[in-house]
């Protein structure tokens, strides 16, 4: 069996039921992914019912109905089939579509889950697309939010694109006329809704001197070149809108740059996904920053409002997650300078934080990550955080660069084995990764990361012998 038999499997299946309760993931992925099958079994006269959750566990599993309706799990589920087992579902009555790590388990639940067989650039949304374009090749337009979910998971970060089925999806998506893919593009978040100046400045991989993390300089920089940063009305001006022949000068003066401070050019430039249907200047116009209006819905604890704008709501639904957004923004940034402001403490190998409960769980992550360029980031970083639910336990956080995992560097590993020592349970990637651990357990857990991640810097690596 391959992947396009467990697809083709899957779909038959789906299609065989009179009624479906989809259970999803609230972030951006999840939310696509549930949006792409909810529509395919919609469309196919089939009655779905959509609950999301923040994590699949005993508690949050008492929103899944226990009527004799057909359970898909998607972006969760591979790794919590024990406790599937436990709460009692019976394998003919379950559908596992993900793309996490299995967990193994005496019940056989039908899966479709990517990673097993070597595509680890595939999110949940893409394996959904999968099925739903089997079980119906007319449900191709839903290649657009594959793309978002598989962008919203960072599958294209690490190689500047996407890869392998990802980036098939994306080729028979902008061929069916749904988006448009743009190479060499300036790999940079926030093209359709940042002014340049910021764009740039807020962008830090590659480090350009001068100008990332520097608002002024990246302004500066830009005027030199004698672009006009402003519309007629004095409105700013965003990348997406430039004419061709003001995008190469712009990037020709950035590789220059780059050349003179002594760094590669090659993360300069990335693989971008368009929505040319969606309005300019918009956040739904490009994959990256679609990704995170859904993700905004999703820790505000609204993922309704994302999946609704993911079957076409431009109403009431985007009006909604714009508002989400830039308070999803401002609080981002308050953590960010309490970070910086704070400081962190230094262990030998790792940098660490507790921000106690001054900042939702959810977004700790993206906080240490968008730190970490200013700190050393040649240490990963640990955030601490109250849970508020349960005092009794802390949420972690740890990111790290591209860099840092090339030299090898696993975060995933790290935590996984810290906090399995300490009665918690961690998961994640090479270069992001999460945790619950017991409170009376963090000064030791934090010791041991460090420990770990000292290990895995002295282990040796293939072609660096
Ligand atoms: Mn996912």
């Amino acid at each position: 069996m391959g992947l396009t038999e467990d697809v083709t499997a899957a779909a038959a299946e789906i299609l065989s039921h009179e009624s479906v309760t989809l259970t999803s993931h609230i972030d951006a992925d999840g939310i696509a992914a549930e949006s792409i099958l909810a529509q395919a079994i919609s469309r196919a006269e089939i009655r779905v019912h959509s609950v999301f959750l923040r994590q699949l566990e005993p508690l949050t599993m008492r929103q899944v109905p226990r009527d004799d309706s057909f359970k898909i799990f998607c972006d969760l589920g591979a790794g919590q089939q024990n406790l599937l087992e436990e709460q009692g579902f019976s394998e003919d009555a379950v559908l596992i579509v993900d793309h996490h790590v299995s967990q193994p388990c005496s019940r056989d639940y039908h899966q479709v889950n990517c990673l097993p067989y070597g595509y680890s650039k595939l999110s949940a949304a893409g394996v959904a697309y999968l099925i739903a374009r089997e079980m119906d090749p007319a449900n191709v337009d839903l290649a657009k939010l594959a793309i978002v979910g598989n962008v919203g998971d960072m599958m294209a970060r690490e190689d500047c694109g996407l890869v392998g089925p990802a980036r098939d999806i994306a080729i028979e998506g902008a061929e069916a006329g749904c988006l448009q893919i743009v190479s060499r593009d300036l790999n940079c978040y926030g093209t359709s809704t940042r002014p340049l100046h910021v764009c740039l400045a807020y962008n830090d991989d590659p480090y350009i001197k001068g100008i990332s993390n520097n608002v002024t300089g990246a302004l500066k920089f830009l005027q030199r070149l004698g672009i006009d940063l402003q519309t007629p009305e004095r409105r700013w001006r965003v990348w997406e809108e430039l004419a061709p022949d003001e995008k190469r000068t712009v990037i020709s003066a950035l590789v220059q740059q780059l050349v003179a401070g002594g760094e590669p050019v090659t993360r300069l430039f990335s693989e971008s996904y368009r929505f040319p249907d969606e309005c300019e200047r918009t956040p739904l116009r490009n994959a990256q920053e679609f990704a995170t209006m859904l993700n905004a819905c999703g820790r505000w604890s609204r993922p309704v409002v994302g999946a609704n704008i993911c079957r076409g709501d431009r109403g009431g639904a985007y009006r909604e997650a714009e508002h989400m957004l830039s308070n999803h923004r401002a609080v981002i940034r308050e953590l960010l300078e309490y970070i910086l402001e704070t400081g962190v403490s230094d262990l030998s190998h790792l940098q660490y934080l507790h921000v106690g409960n001054r900042f939702p769980d959810t977004i700790v992550g993206i906080g240490a990550g968008m730190a970490l360029s200013r700190l050393n980031a040649q240490k990963p970083i640990l955030i601490m955080v109250e849970q508020p639910e349960d005092p009794s336990l802390t949420k972690v956080s740890i990111r790290t660069t591209e860099r840092m995992v090339a030299q090898g560097i696993d975060l995933q590993e790290a935590l996984t084995q810290a906090s399995a020592d300490f009665g918690g349970a961690g998961g994640g990637h090479r270069i992001a990764a999460g945790a619950y651990i017991p409170k009376e357990t963090e000064e030791n857990f934090v010791r041991r990361v460090n420990e770990i991640l000292a290990a895995q810097s002295d282990r040796p690596r293939p072609g660096n012998r």
